[in-house]
């Protein structure tokens, strides 16, 4: 098609009107909207102060995190069973010195320490990890947890919470926690998929169900996830699903979702986290960094947001090849969200290809990100990067805009961050 007259420049800022940018002023218009609006961080593995150990954060956790484990085997002679034997700083040692010490620290996750170790003013290129490690000895997890969200720039972090971990269990049952910044999720796994192993644990708090899910199970499990809802007032459940996952489906995954877990997400409205895509522990030597990702069949997510049009499903893939796919589906089904580049994807060259064909299909009726981060100064890094990638496919996306003829104002901009950094989950998950 030829280019009409005119459509090939962008319009002069007399014929945009008066709050109207510039081309030249998108970018920096959409940066510094993207650096001052808070986010909602919709799904980490953080935990409130509370919760003592099972919240990570400090050098040592930072760099034992499993995607730094699993680089540290490509760069090291330490087999996993000789790590694994090790104690935490000396695992951390092995980690500075193989990946940031005897090689350049480039890749995602080793970049990321780098990041943190600069915001709090650290040596990034010592050969030792003493000093690193003083600093966040002198922390008090309470001031650091809110010091370290208000530098992410990140206004509450949705936990997930599994109420079958044992340490985790005893912290719910005397009261929980009291911070309004974390916010709680109901985690499934291991009753969806782990029923075999976990379903006696039910059965000992006086839930009577067995190893079959039969008779009273699912309505049983109900009235588990009831007294959960009661305990925790999760802002969504939630469970990770295989590339093999398939819905409906005749197993006890499949009745346990169908007959027990959406209607009790009804009953309690709310939404229902799907992600989608794991193959589990392919390699059992290198532990929790031993998960792969597959390609799902998305037909199973079709089903349910077609026969369960009340239920509101967010969903995540984590195979680049369903991302498209994902897409249309939310094109097809208003009840059905998707949400963030999750692990293997979250890195600057994927995430730009899946917002912008998020953006492309979606408009801003998506969630774009969310840091999945384990260890509390991850957050640091995932969300510089993500303002970072998005500022150049949000500016992009609105001189494009400009050039089709319609300008953009810096309060039109900072409605749409809002919507999808957070009027999309708070409308979702109820939160308005
Ligand atoms: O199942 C999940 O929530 C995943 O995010 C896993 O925890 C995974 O190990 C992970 O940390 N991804 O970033
Ligand atoms: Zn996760």
């Amino acid at each position: 098609m030829k280019v009409q007259e005119g459509m090939e420049t962008t319009p002069t800022r007399q014929q945009l009107g008066d709050d109207l940018l510039t081309a030249d002023q998108i970018q920096a218009t959409v940066e510094e909207v993207l650096a001052t609006t808070q986010f909602i961080d919709i799904h980490t593995h953080l935990f409130a102060p509370e919760f003592g150990g099972l919240g990570l954060w400090g050098i040592d956790e930072l760099l034992t995190y499993h995607y730094l484990e699993a680089e540290l085997f490509r760069s090291s002679s330490i087999s996993p069973e000789r790590y694994w034997d090790m104690p935490k700083r000396e695992q951390a040692d092995a980690i500075w010195r193989a990946l940031f010490v005897e090689n350049s620290p480039i890749s995602e996750a080793t970049r990321g320490v780098i990041a943190v170790l600069d915001a709090f003013d650290l040596p990034t290129e010592s050969p030792d990890l003493e000093e690193a490690r003083s600093f966040f000895r002198a922390q008090k997890i309470e001031s650091h947890v809110s010091k370290v969200l208000q530098m992410a720039g990140v206004s509450s972090v949705v936990m997930t919470n599994d109420p079958l971990h044992p340490e985790e269990q005893k912290v719910w049952m005397n009261g929980g926690h009291s911070r309004s910044d974390f916010l709680a999720v109901l985690r499934l796994d291991r009753i969806l998929w782990g029923w075999s192993g976990h379903w006696q644990l039910l059965a000992e708090q006086g839930y009577a169900v067995d190893a079959q899910a039969s008779g009273k199970s699912a309505a049983e499990v109900r009235r588990f996830l009831a007294d959960w809802c009661e305990r925790m007032d999760p802002v969504y459940m939630a469970v990770s699903l295989t590339d093999a996952f398939q819905f409906p489906e005749e197993s006890i995954q499949g009745k346990l979702l169908s007959d027990a877990v959406l209607p009790s997400c009804r009953e309690f409205d709310l939404p229902l986290s799907l992600m989608i895509g794991v193959r589990r522990q392919v390699n059992p030597r290198i532990r929790l960094a031993g998960d792969a990702v597959g390609r799902a069949d998305l037909r199973a997510l079709e089903n349910l947001c077609r026969d369960y049009p009340e239920n509101r499903i967010l969903a995540s893939v984590l195979s680049r090849e369903n991302q498209h796919e994902l897409c249309v589906y939310a094109r097809k089904f208003s009840n059905l969200m998707p949400f963030g580049c999750w692990w293997f994807l979250n890195n600057p060259s994927i995430v730009e290809e899946i917002t912008r064909e998020r953006i492309e299909l979606l408009g801003t009726s998506f969630i774009p990100q969310h840091s999945d981060a384990r260890v509390l100064e991850q957050v640091l890094y995932k969300w510089r990067n993500t303002r970072a990638t998005m500022s150049q496919v949000l500016a992009n996306s609105y001189k494009l805009l400009a050039r089709d003829g319609r300008g953009v104002s810096r309060q039109s901009i900072q409605r749409d961050v809002n919507r999808l950094f957070r009027g999309n989950f708070e409308q979702f998950a109820n939160l308005t």
